[in-house]
């Protein structure tokens, strides 16, 4: 059974940095919380799966990736989207099915993709991207471009074949890519360990694959930083592919149709506690040269961030008929049925 360890810091962040981190981090808490607010009042279309606690995993890879590197994610991949250069007025109009949207509002939440800054999908389907990560991995090893391929996952993904049909490919073919369990404890509403023979469902089975168990603190957003650059600086110099397993929480229910009543109230106490966004905005505190007033400066941007970015999406019309019977299967008529 493998342990969480910490890194050697070998990628060590200046102050600001450091800030930048905190200000991914605290971008990604308030997208999130406001896709929340207005799903509330009714503007978002559709379901959500959002990623409250989970957003040191997003922004520390958001950080140490390069500009044309690949991202591969799921439903719950707002965060995901956002660090690749996704803006809030795209996530947020693309949730409310508005024109503004990154998708002109016909995809909705579990489908933001913008190919030409390296985001390359959120997958709905369990499973489906990992082998089109390690596609995408294996075509910039035969490009030669040095290029990287990320792809995150949930700990249910571990119990579907692709997990393993996707690893076993990476490491023969020694492909530029890094996979990242993000290990939230549930699957939909089951404990992980309820239906999983390893207590860590990623790490426990990286050797089958000849990989290195790494299991990480999930939330600790400098362990994460370096944990991302390593894997990241190895697929990169020809090293091969790292399989990351990440402890993390989920702050609400799996989906907003969830209500997350199954999880034990000690539990939800205890990784509240270890709150990604309010623990590092705390160490940053006892860091020589970064004041109170630094990061109540990051704050202040990112809630008028968030703020412009909603009036933005909530003034904005749906497509226009032209365009919302465009790029979908039945182009307004019957004929793709025959
Ligand atoms: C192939 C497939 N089977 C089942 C589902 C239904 N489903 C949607 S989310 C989910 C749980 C996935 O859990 P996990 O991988 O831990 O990701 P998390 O939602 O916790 O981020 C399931 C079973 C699906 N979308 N695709
Ligand atoms: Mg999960």
């Amino acid at each position: 059974m493998a342990t969480a360890k910490k890194p050697p810091e070998k990628y060590p962040l200046d102050n600001s940095e450091r800030l930048d981190l905190y200000r991914k981090m605290a971008q990604c808490r308030v997208l999130q919380q406001r896709a929340y607010d207005l799903f509330m009042q009714n503007l978002v279309k559709g379901t959500t799966h959002l990623g409250q606690g989970q957003e040191a995993i997003a922004a520390a890879f958001g950080q140490a990736m390069k500009e044309d590197d690949y991202t591969f994610c799921t439903y719950r991949g707002h965060n995901h989207n956002h660090m690749r250069g996704v803006t809030m007025t795209e996530v947020l109009g693309e949730l409310m099915g508005r024109d503004i949207g990154l998708l002109r509002g016909k995809g909705g939440s579990m489908h933001l993709t913008k190919v030409e800054n390296g985001a390359m999908g959120s997958y709905a389907i369990i499973g489906a991207h990992l082998p089109i990560a390690a596609g995408a991995a294996w075509s910039a090893q035969y490009r030669g471009t040095e290029q990287v391929a990320v792809c995150f996952f949930g700990d249910g993904t571990t119990n579907i074949g692709t997990f393993h049909e996707a690893l076993n490919f990476a490491k023969i073919w020694n492909l530029p890519v890094v996979y990242v369990c993000e290990n939230n404890a549930y699957m939909e509403y089951t404990p992980i360990g309820d239906v999983t023979a390893v207590p860590n469902p990623a790490a426990d089975r990286a050797s089958a694959y000849g990989l290195e168990p790494i299991l990480v603190d999930g939330n600790d957003a400098d362990v994460m930083y370096q944990t991302a650059m390593t894997a990241i600086e190895k697929a990169r110099n020809g090293g091969g592919p790292t399989l990351i397993e990440a402890l993390t929480y989920r702050h609400h229910g799996h989906s907003r149709a969830d209500p997350a009543k199954y999880r034990p109230e000690e539990e939800v106490k205890e990784w509240m506690k270890r709150d990604p966004v309010v623990n590092y905005r705390a160490k940053l505190l006892t860091i020589a040269g970064i004041k109170e007033a630094d990061l109540k400066s990051i704050d202040d941007d990112v809630e008028a961030m968030v703020n412009e970015a909603t009036e933005a999406a909530k003034n904005s019309p749906p497509p226009p008929d032209e365009i919302a019977f465009t790029d979908v299967w039945a182009d307004g008529g019957a004929q793709w049925r025959n």
